[in-house]
């Protein structure tokens, strides 16, 4: 008996050490500024702000439901770069092995808004 509450006990510990972080990303697309005298588009992965543990089993599902065309998903601090197809959906895993802010944005195109990664200690 006292061998089996070890075992439950170990299975508890092990599960508790790391957790899956499924998150969902959209692609959110709206009217911007005006540049050089013509309007231009906003675009941005939505939330904009993503909060994860050091050492979770992260994973992102990327939805890419504007009308504008393809985006890139780019992390590069945990080398993620992803293509999501206009109508389509992309999930990309991966365990953030350093705590703080990181970066997130599209490859595709300079004027996205880029978001922010935060890895918890
Ligand atoms: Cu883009």
């Amino acid at each position: 008996m006292k061998s089996m509450v070890c075992f439950f006990a170990l299975i508890l510990s092990f599960s508790a050490l790391a957790e899956t972080r499924s998150i969902t990303l959209v692609n959110y697309e709206t009217e911007g500024p005006l540049v050089d005298g013509r309007p231009s588009t906003v675009k941005q992965w939505l939330p904009g702000t993503i909060v994860v543990k050091k050492g979770d089993d992260v994973e992102l599902t990327l939805i890419n439901n504007v009308p504008s065309g393809d985006h890139g998903f780019f992390l590069p601090d945990f080398q993620i770069t992803k293509v999501v197809k206009k109508g389509k959906k992309e999930v990309v895993t991966f365990k953030p092995t350093k705590d703080g802010i990181f970066q997130m944005k599209c490859h595709m195109h300079p004027a996205h808004i880029g978001g922010q990664l935060v890895v918890l200690p």
